[in-house]
């Protein structure tokens, strides 16, 4: 049966252990001992035990894993990874004491990057970002998905977003975009956040819907940010449009918001510090994933954390993601965040590493195309040369993936 299969397969792995994530798999990690996979046409093809694969006559590339970990390439589902410029001093001013609101009521914080993205044509936010996307991708991201949010004006979102997709076509990582125009109140809008809602409804979403620039939409719904009315009306905006929805929720101050995506059949609800158990149970009726994101816990020095005890008892499915930016989370590594996911938020190992493969395909509404190794699921793997997939959580640094394949082809960290 299986040898029919690999007879149209162009390449595949021998002498390698498959973390798979499959749920089908019953062993912890989905973990395979002595399986081949194969990839046709970019897809996952076949996983099939080894000793039931004649290799004689097979016409496509054998790859001999060397007993590797082959796993399914990681996805950090939350980013804000294009803007421009640094907000180094307000770190300083923070370590010295001045809080993250009052920097923002300072005219710092998220408007200050403002600026210098609006201050940066599309190729230079390209270049700025390059560094940050390059990071994630040598160690093994393969998607990730990129907000707008530092631009606030229809043209410098519409800039963002194409630098966003600019990224896509130059590296081998599928991008997800997603429109965060409510992120902050712009200057031009200064006291009149009901109007910058309207302008983002009638002018800028249909500019976005139009030129397919994003996949979903996102609102930064927090008293320092929009209020659950904004955010509903973006919502139901952004659903009408057919695009994915998703919400900086709960983060800084309780209030409701993941509730509120709930009810939107939101695909992620991120952040989610103070969330309750009522939000909780309202993620699982709508099947949200609950994106956790420990650098800007870190960063913060904030001490409440996301109830993981109540997201586990309830079987929510949880994420874990970089957040990339200036301003919270200047980390552009997603093995630190399953570290931090695990050391700071108490999730385990195979839970950290389901947050960044399975569930983060299902945050980015991929859950059927990527996220896990799975036949015809696109083959975006890596190949490590470690004995056990806690050693991808536990140890920062040192281990990189041996291979990097990105839909069934070998890819290397660098431009295309
Ligand atoms: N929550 C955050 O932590 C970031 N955005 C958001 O909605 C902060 C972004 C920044 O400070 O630049
Ligand atoms: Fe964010």
């Amino acid at each position: 049966m299986g040898n029919e299969t690999l007879g149209q397969c162009e390449r595949l792995w021998i002498d390698v252990r498959l973390a798979t994530f499959d749920p089908a798999v019953a062993a912890p990690y989905g973990l395979l001992e002595k399986h081949v996979l194969a990839v046709r046409r970019g897809a996952i093809a076949a996983i099939l035990p080894q000793d039931q694969v004649a290799l004689s006559g097979f016409g496509g590339e054998v790859i001999d894993g060397r007993g590797g970990l082959l796993t399914p390439g990681l996805i950090d589902s939350h980013t804000h990874l294009v803007y421009g410029g640094h907000r180094t001093r307000e770190f300083e001013q923070r370590l010295l004491g001045k809080s993250y609101r009052e920097i923002s009521r300072d005219g710092g914080g998220i408007l200050a990057t403002v600026r210098s993205t609006r201050a940066l044509s599309r190729e230079q936010l390209v270049a700025q970002a390059r560094p940050r996307l390059e990071a994630l991708i040598a160690e093994g991201v393969t998607s990730v998905e990129i907000k707008s949010g530092y631009g606030l004006t229809v043209a410098d979102e519409l800039k963002m977003l194409r630098a966003a997709r600019d990224l896509a076509r130059e590296y081998p990582v599928r991008v997800s975009t997603t429109l965060l125009a409510a992120h902050c109140v712009p200057p031009e809008f200064c006291g009149q956040a009901d109007r910058y809602v309207e302008m983002i409804c009638r002018e800028l979403l249909p500019r976005v819907v139009e030129e397919r620039l994003a996949d979903a939409v996102d609102v930064f719904c927090e008293q320092l940010a929009f209020s659950l009315e904004q955010t509903e009306r973006i919502f139901a905006a952004a659903r009408q449009a057919g695009l994915g929805i998703k919400v900086h929720a709960e983060q800084l101050s309780p209030g409701g918001a993941a509730a509120l995506a709930a009810r939107f059949s939101a695909r992620s609800a991120d952040h989610l510090e103070w969330l309750d158990e009522a939000g909780v149970l309202a993620l699982k009726a709508a099947g949200s994933v609950a994106t956790l994101l420990p650098g800007a816990f870190y960063v913060l020095r904030e001490s409440r954390k996301p109830p993981v005890a109540l997201l586990r008892q309830h079987g929510v499915p949880m994420a874990l993601a970089t957040d990339l930016n200036p301003g919270t989370s200047p980390l552009a590594s997603l093995r630190l965040m399953l570290n931090m996911g695990c050391v700071l938020f108490g999730l385990t190992p195979e839970e950290a590493l389901t947050a960044v493969t399975r569930n983060a395909a299902v945050a980015l509404g991929l859950g059927e195309v990527l996220g896990t190794l799975s036949v015809g699921k696109q083959a975006d793997l890596l190949l490590w040369d470690i004995d056990q997939p806690a050693r991808l959580v536990e140890e920062l640094g040192s281990i990189r993936p041996r291979q990097r394949i990105v839909q069934g082809e070998i890819v290397h960290a660098s431009r295309s």
